[in-house]
């Protein structure tokens, strides 16, 4: 092993997601009540070409061009609304925990318990995910707080390579000192999705993860033996949402998630199969000795297509578990929940691959090695 860090692992995961859940069929019937009505009400603008139609969905193409089946989402019935198709929530006042936290809460005490830690064992506490729900106080401090943990919190956003990039950031607070690192991810997707849009209605789901990150060698953990970070700028991927719009006067339809997909395909799959199989050799371990790759649940024949440009064959469906079938593209929070779900499949001295990427592009991969006290 060329490059060995110090032993830092991840000891602990939680999982929260909201009880509504949404299949294919159902999003699509909304989708398309809501394209019927507005190609009426603006058909003489359509005709006149000063509008565009606006186009139907279908669950099939849905499952077949990405292998999402559903979705959780906070809120049900204000997304397939066709007259609303965004979640009904309510304004909470500043004394009330705001939303990111409490589900931020209820993953972190998951992962609390899982590792064996209390409040008083953590030093740090990072909010890492693609939207949040204000820009201040950071939630990763209303969290710290929730919880009644001391030092220090705060928030970052790298999209959907925020988890891999916030391991990083707990792995050099660790060397930098902290006893324990607590990273959360809530991605609540639905208040930025564009559920009129057939290109993106299905993409997104919401849900909450968190991970304890220490230094420990009598701890069962996934060690962390090597972190790769990658970014690269991009418009394929964006989301003109801020604080300048107001002052901009805008006017442009484009506050909220949208993307070339065909594009980031094509740019992504070989560039993280470039970046994976780099590191793999840099620390002398054959990509055959994977046992799990958790790779970011975006699309499934994304992640099917990496893992055969890095094994050099097709890869066993077990080696890169699957999890947006049944929670979608949870952007950072995917790559934990494969992990929370199926970091018990490997044994002690097993190799695993945590890789993220998205929008930056950003790229995160860490090569991990099962340790069982
Ligand atoms: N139903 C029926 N037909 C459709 C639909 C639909 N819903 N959508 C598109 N079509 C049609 C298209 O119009 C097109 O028709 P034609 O061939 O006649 O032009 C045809 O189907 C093919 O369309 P696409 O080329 O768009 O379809 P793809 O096969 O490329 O599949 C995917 C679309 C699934 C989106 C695919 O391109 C993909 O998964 N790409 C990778 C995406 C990816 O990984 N993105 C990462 C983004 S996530 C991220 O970074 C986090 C951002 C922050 C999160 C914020 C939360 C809100």
């Amino acid at each position: 092993m060329k490059e060995f860090y110090m032993g830092i692992r991840i000891t602990g995961t939680g999982l929260y997601h909201p009880a509504e859940s949404i299949s294919n069929e159902e999003l699509v019937e909304s989708l398309n009540a809501y394209v019927e009505y507005y190609n009426a009400e603006n058909a003489e603008k359509i005709a006149a070409g000063e509008l565009p139609e606006r186009l139907g969905s279908s669950a099939e193409f849905i499952e077949k061009a990405s292998g999402i089946k559903s979705r959780y989402v906070i809120e049900k019935s204000g997304v397939l609304d066709p007259q609303r198709l965004r979640p009904r929530l309510q304004e909470r006042t500043d004394d009330e925990l705001s939303i990111q936290a409490e589900w931020g809460v209820l993953a972190a005490k998951q992962a609390m318990e899982n590792a064996k830690v209390t409040a008083e064992d953590i030093d740090v506490v990072i909010l890492a995910c693609s939207n949040m729900q204000r820009p201040y106080p950071a939630v990763a401090v209303e969290i710290q707080s929730a919880l009644g943990i001391q030092g220090y919190a705060y928030d970052m956003n790298v999209a959907c390579s925020a988890a891999t990039f916030g391991l990083k950031q707990a792995y050099d607070a660790i060397q930098s000192g902290a006893r324990r690192v607590l990273l959360v991810n809530v991605e609540i997707t639905s208040g930025h999705t564009d559920y009129r849009s057939r290109d993106c209605h299905f993409i997104f789901g919401d849900v909450a993860t968190a991970s304890i990150i220490e230094q420990t060698d009598t701890k069962t953990g996934f060690e962390i033996l090597n972190i790769h970070l990658f970014t690269q700028f991009s418009n394929n991927i964006r989301n003109n949402f801020g604080f300048l719009n107001r002052s901009e006067d805008a006017t442009r339809d484009d506050k909220q998630f949208r993307q070339d997909g065909r594009k980031v395909f094509k740019d992504v799959c070989p560039l993280v199969a470039k970046i994976i199989t780099a590191q793999l050799e840099k620390n002398q371990v054959n990509p055959q000795d994977i046992k799990r790759f958790w790779l970011h649940q975006a699309n499934l024949n994304m992640n099917q297509l990496i893992a055969k440009l890095v094994l050099g064959k097709e890869a066993e469906a077990e080696r890169t578990p699957i999890i947006l079938d049944e929670f979608a593209n949870t952007s950072s929070a995917g790559v934990i929940i494969a992990l929370h779900r199926t970091g018990e499949e490997v044994s002690e001295g097993e190799f695993g691959v945590i890789c993220s990427f998205g929008a930056g592009y950003s790229v995160g991969s860490l090569l991990v090695q099962k340790r069982v006290a």
